[in-house]
């Protein structure tokens, strides 16, 4: 019994929190949900029962993952057998790109809701700055016509519709996701409702330091995904290019001298860093042992600044399949030499 806690629990009270700006708390490290098209939906609702009956409290969901339902199945069997209570748990939701219109955001909130079988959600992102749909398991190439680029008006108008949820008392808070600055300076003066959290790809090979800085800067907490360099991501997400987050010889280096593995030294840094990263695993050994490592053994000073060194600027999660007709590259959506692309 002693050796089952010792290896299958986390104390939820030792993960330290950090607070919104609302004053609500949010724990500094959660899963993530999104299953890469290799694992499916009951895979990963089951790792969900563990990881909370492990000590997780932040559950990263979107509707486009497509397990809301059976992820809404394993919290109303958490709270049945009295593992947790809605109020201990932290979710966010996301509304994906094909639900940007007038009413959809709602409506797509509504679903979740009603999929995740709860009456609020803490934190409802929009997933992409954009209205463009792809379909989920496509491949890297595939593009739609009907896409388009990022418009401030039409960003502020899905704004607008989260704005109404969280005054409905649907969500709690409400943030965005796979932003950039330029994007960021167009938006936040417009907003009534500043955003809480905003979701963005950071790793040790990808560190986005100005946006990160910008971010934290107005008081917006930065959750990281793909904290482990994503290596079960899709294939239309890889290029013979891409780094590998856990073979850099700082990361390898840093974890032999912690004898833990890679991965725990991705979360240590994102965590020390100020970031809450959302891992993924439906491996219990992995996930328990991701959120174990916020608790103790922290990194060096010069380990930090090893990683901080390490940055590779190598983005992973490209969004080609967002591409709009006319754009060249990918980098298109990124706004790189600071100006917003669009036709
Ligand atoms: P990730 O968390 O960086 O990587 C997950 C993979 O890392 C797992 O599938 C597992 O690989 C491996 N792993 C996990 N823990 C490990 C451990 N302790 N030791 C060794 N390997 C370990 O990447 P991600 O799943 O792409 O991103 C995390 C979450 O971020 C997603 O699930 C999703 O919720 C969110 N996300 C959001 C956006 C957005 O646009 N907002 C975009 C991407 C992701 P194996 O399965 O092969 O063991
Ligand atoms: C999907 F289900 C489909 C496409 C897709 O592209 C970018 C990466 C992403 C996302 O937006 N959020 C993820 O977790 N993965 C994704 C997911």
């Amino acid at each position: 019994m002693e050796e089952k806690k010792m290896t299958d629990f986390v104390d939820p009270k030792l993960v330290p929190k950090r607070k919104l700006y609302t004053g609500a708390e949010i724990p500094v490290l959660g899963i993530g949900t999104f299953g890469s098209d290799k694992y499916g939906a009951r895979e990963i609702s089951d790792a969900v029962y563990g990881a909370v009956k492990s000590g997780y409290r932040l559950i990263d969901c979107a509707s486009v993952y497509q397990n809301e339902k059976e992820i809404g199945e394993t919290l109303k069997k958490l709270f049945d057998d009295n593992v947790v209570t809605r109020e201990e748990l932290f979710i966010t939701g996301k509304v994906w790109n094909d639900m940007h219109g007038d009413g959809e955001v709602i409506a797509s909130c509504r679903q979740s809701l009603e999929d995740l079988g709860l009456d609020y959600l803490d934190l409802y992102l929009v997933h992409w700055p954009f209205p463009n749909y792809h379909a989920p398991g496509c491949d890297g190439d595939s593009r739609n016509t009907d896409s388009r680029p990022f418009f401030t008006e039409e960003f502020m108008a899905v704004w607008r519709q989260c704005e109404s949820l969280l005054k409905e008392g649907l969500v709690r808070h409400i943030g965005m996701s796979n932003m950039t600055i330029p994007k960021l300076e167009k938006v936040l003066p417009l907003c009534e409702i500043q955003p809480a959290a905003i979701e963005m790809e950071l790793h040790p090979g990808f560190q986005q330091p100005e946006l990160f800085k910008y971010v934290q800067e107005k008081n917006i907490v930065p959750i990281g995904y793909c904290p482990l360099g994503s290596p079960s991501r899709p294939e239309r997400d890889r290029t013979a290019e891409d780094v590998s987050d856990m073979e850099l010889p700082e990361i390898v280096e840093a974890a032999k001298a912690h004898n833990v593995h890679p991965a725990i030294i991705c979360l240590k840094w994102a965590v020390q860093n100020g970031q809450i990263p959302i891992p993924f695993s439906v491996k219990p050994k992995q996930y328990v042992e991701n959120l174990r490592c916020v608790t103790e053994d922290p990194l060096t000073d010069e380990e930090m600044d090893k990683i901080r060194k390490a940055d590779k600027n190598c983005r992973l999660v490209k969004g080609q399949v967002f591409l709009w007709p006319g754009a060249t590259s990918w980098e298109d959506l990124w706004d790189l030499d600071g100006e917003i692309k669009g036709w």
